[in-house]
């Protein structure tokens, strides 16, 4: 049943992601337009932001990426997405794939995501590193992980006993997962927060669409 009013909380633009990812670091970026050195996030940050072409405020969260926090605080922050910005360490990319992969799953596989059709950004960051794997990439290699992940899922399905929540799967199970199957609307861009170069445009103009 829907929480009355709740669209009119629905005002935020959430940074999630793993920890290490570069949230913080494109918060500040977006925020207050500098690079900061940071530490693990053990709260959330929170800033009015307005964009170039948006007439209205948007607020932008920082949301924590700490392993026993980050379910906490999506329970608690989701509700207010208009989008969701998922941050990825392009660097350490294909060592971190699975958990990558998992994480982003989950999201889009939540109920209120879903239901709202929020649409997501996923940021590839740290594009100022040389061993920086591209969106484009990154896109073709998080189509595969999840097409593994599905696999594991319908495994599950055939096997489960009829009690216990059921997996969710995500695109069109009769064929290979592709993003385009889904009902958000996603985006993969390259984007930096390092202070010799950094390139956050692709970000503020995903929010001038969405908001
Ligand atoms: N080279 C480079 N380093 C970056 C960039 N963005 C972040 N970093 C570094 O990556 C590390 C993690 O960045 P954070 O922004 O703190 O990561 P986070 O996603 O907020 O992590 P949690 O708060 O633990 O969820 C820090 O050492 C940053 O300096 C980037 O664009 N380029
Ligand atoms: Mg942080």
């Amino acid at each position: 049943m829907e929480v009355s009013g709740i669209e009119n909380t629905r005002t935020s633009i959430l940074l999630v992601g793993l920890s290490d990812a570069g949230k913080t670091a494109l918060f500040t970026q977006l925020a207050h337009n500098t690079f900061t050195e940071t530490v693990t996030s053990m709260k959330e940050n929170e800033e009015e932001i307005r964009t170039n072409g948006s007439r209205r405020l948007v607020s932008l969260i920082d949301v924590p990426g700490f392993e026993r926090l980050r379910n906490q605080f999506w329970e608690k922050l989701k509700f207010r997405a208009l989008g969701v910005v998922y941050v990825i360490d392009s660097v350490t990319f294909m060592s971190n794939l699975h958990n990558v992969a998992d994480l982003l799953y989950q999201y889009l596989s939540d109920d209120f995501v879903i239901s709202k059709r929020i649409p997501f950004l996923v940021a590839c960051t740290k594009q100022d590193e040389t061993r920086a794997k591209t969106a484009k990439a990154i896109f073709t290699q998080l189509e595969k992980e999840f097409n593994t992940i599905r696999e594991t899922r319908l495994g599950a399905l055939d096997t489960t006993s009829g009690d216990g929540e059921v997996p969710k799967i995500l695109g069109n199970p009769n064929r290979e997962f592709s993003f385009a199957d889904i009902s958000n609307n996603i985006e993969f861009i390259d984007c930096s927060s390092s202070p010799k170069s950094s390139s956050t445009e692709a970000i503020i103009k995903w929010i001038d669409t969405t908001v």
